[in-house]
Order: structure tokens, then sequence, then C-alpha cells
């Protein structure tokens, strides 16, 4: 995150600068819509981002995958920003869906981690997330800068159209600089995520659950069991349990929920009172000092405090973690998963 920043963040006069997209700015401010594609984990960081940007900068967002967007015919108007997100900047899916809407007018921006890659090439301006080589196939700190770098342009083109107030803009670049030593807190409970995980080491299917911000992170959860461990898992809104997925929990079936103390908290802990009463095992995320969940849940594991619209910066970790030591309990290859390829090129 703080490489991510570094470099990034200019104070020009109080005005949040990027440098890559400095002469793009305005274009972004003054959008009517932005359009965001990616694959897989970089899809996730986009699902948070249409989140990010409609808050802050009340500007509309469609996220689409990329794999699906090439293959139809979509709309784009005059003055639609298409944010491509990748981390390895090579992605078939996502590079055929920059030149799509390329050919239809669209300005493209790129979230890239590798500089000089195919996407970051073949779009009009951008912001590299200098996240640093991934070592693993599966992307993590991917996530992270992804997120951060598209927060920093939801700010800036907040900041840009008088959509935030200072002290709200202010508020959430400070905090974003508390970010790392946030994360740290979270390794923290290294051990007691593994005392977990050895408990669920050969659960058959998992559900992850969210709301608002920790709703993409439920997803990214379940895709880093998937990914890694093999195991098969499910992400989804809350809310959206009891429109089908509810007919699965009985008492193998482990459900993580990120039950965070923020605008949502009462709504997920009744989704966790529903789980409950069909006998699910839930491990909620929870905020340091709730008091109440610890006792009506299985496993609780503890996150900072944390400003709602940054949370997914954190409460992500644990479910990583999750995932990575369940993987290394089953005997995976967490850096080289079967089947998975860095780059999707094809
Ligand atoms: C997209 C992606 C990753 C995933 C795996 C396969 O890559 O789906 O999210 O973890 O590595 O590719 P990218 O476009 O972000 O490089």
């Amino acid at each position: 995150i703080a490489d991510s920043m570094r470099g990034r963040v200019n104070a020009d006069e109080g005005t949040l600068q990027l440098g890559g997209l400095r002469d793009y700015m305005d274009k972004l401010a003054k959008s009517k819509r932005i359009i965001i594609v990616g694959c897989g984990t970089s899809w996730h960081a986009g699902l948070v981002a249409e989140y990010i940007f409609e808050e802050l900068a009340r500007i509309p967002v469609e996220v689409e995958y990329a794999s699906e967007f090439r293959y139809r015919n979509p709309i784009i108007k005059e003055g639609d920003i298409v944010i491509a997100i990748s981390q390895s900047g090579e992605t078939a899916d996502t590079l055929a869906a920059i030149e799509l809407a390329k050919s239809k007018g669209a300005t493209i921006f790129g979230v890239c981690n590798v500089v000089g890659s195919s996407i970051a090439r073949a779009t009009h301006a951008g912001a590299y997330t200098h996240a640093g080589p991934e070592i693993g196939v599966a992307s993590t700190k991917a996530f992270t800068a992804q997120v951060t770098v598209l927060t920093l342009m939801a700010l800036a083109a907040a900041q840009r159209k008088g959509a935030i107030s200072d002290t709200l803009f202010r508020q959430l670049l400070a905090e974003l600089e508390t970010i790392p030593a946030k994360v740290e807190r979270v390794l923290e409970s290294a051990e007691k995520i593994k005392e977990i995980a050895y408990i669920f080491t050969y659960a058959r299917n998992f559900i992850y659950l969210g709301r608002g911000l920790n709703f993409p992170v439920a997803l990214e959860g379940a895709l880093k069991l998937k990914e890694i461990s093999y195991i098969h898992a499910e992400g989804y809104p809350a809310a959206e349990m009891k429109h089908g997925p509810i007919a699965l929990i009985d008492e193998d079936m482990p459900v993580v929920v990120t039950a965070t103390q923020d605008s949502s908290y009462e709504k997920v802990v009744s989704n966790i009172q529903e789980v409950k009463a069909r006998k699910g095992r839930v491990i909620a995320v929870v905020t340091e000092g709730d008091t109440h969940l610890p006792s009506m849940v299985d496993f609780t594991i503890e996150i900072p405090k944390v400003h709602e619209i940054l949370m997914p910066l954190v409460s992500v970790v644990p479910l990583q973690l999750l995932a990575y030591d369940i993987a290394v309990m089953r005997g995976r290859n967490v850096d080289q998963p079967r089947n998975l390829a860095k780059s999707v090129t094809v």
C-alpha cells in the first residue's frame, strides 16, 4: 500500500494529483459513466471501486468481467471512461475488452502492476500499482494495491468535481496512511487463524458472506480458497443468502461472515442468526472490541476499526490467510496451484 501511494500522491496546493492521470483528471471527474473491466481478483477490486466511485465521486459505475464484455456488443457513449484492471497487464480477455471499448470511442485508463505491459501500453492513461512482483499465481497484494490506487482515483475525481467535503477528503487520505499498520495488526491474529484453518482443513464446501464493501471481499475470500486449496467455495452478498444458498446450510457448512461494525452491522448480525438457526458453523471477522458477536458465533477473528470506505484493504487479509493456511494444511502448492497460470494470455 505504501508503495502504491508513494509517488502517486503529491498534494499540489491541496489538490490530489495522480502522476499517470494528470492530463486526464478533468475527463474522469466530468465523466457520465465509468465501466470497469477485469478478471478474477482484478474484477473483485473493480467491484470495490464501484462502491467507492459512486459514494465519493457520484459517478455511475458498471463493473463487468472482461471475459464477458468482449463477447457482446456493449453500448459505449461519448465521455465514457473504461478502467481496465490487471495485475499482470497481459490478460487476453482484458486486452480484448480494451480494444473493443477503444474502437467505440471510449477513453481507457489502466490500473496495472507491470510497467510497460501490453495492457499498460494499450491504454490512454493510467496508474501503476507498484506492488512488486506477485510470487504466487493467486493475486493477494495486487488486490490491496489495486483498491488503494482506485480509491486515490475516486478521491481525486471527487475532489475535482467538488463532490466530497474537504473534511472527509482529508480524513480518508490520512486514514489510508494508517492502513499498513492496521494490516500488521491483523497479522498478529495469524496463530488464531491457523487454529481455525486446522479445524476446517477437510471441509468440502465453504460459504462467504458480506454486505456493502465487504461483499466483494466475500467473493475474493471464496476465490482465494478455490484457487489455492481446491475447496468449493461461494461468495454472496449476505442478504442474498435467503434467496437460495440458505438451503445449503447445515452443521457441515462453514460460513465465513465479515461482520465489521459499520452501516450494515445490524443486518449482518441478523444474517448470522439465520445461519446459526440452521446449525451452520460461523467464522466471523469482527471489529476489535465487539462484545456481541463472540457469544453468537463459533469463531471470531478481530480486525482494527477502519473507515467503512477503506474496509476491504483490511478485511480481505484474514480471508487470504485462512485460505493460505488451509491450502498448506492440505499439502497444496500455494504458489503454483494446479490449472492456473499467472497471466491468462489465451
Ligand atoms: C487475473 C487473474 C487473477 C488470478 C489468476 C489468474 O489476472 O484472474 O486474478 O489470481 O492469477 O488471472 P490479472 O489480469 O489481474 O493479471
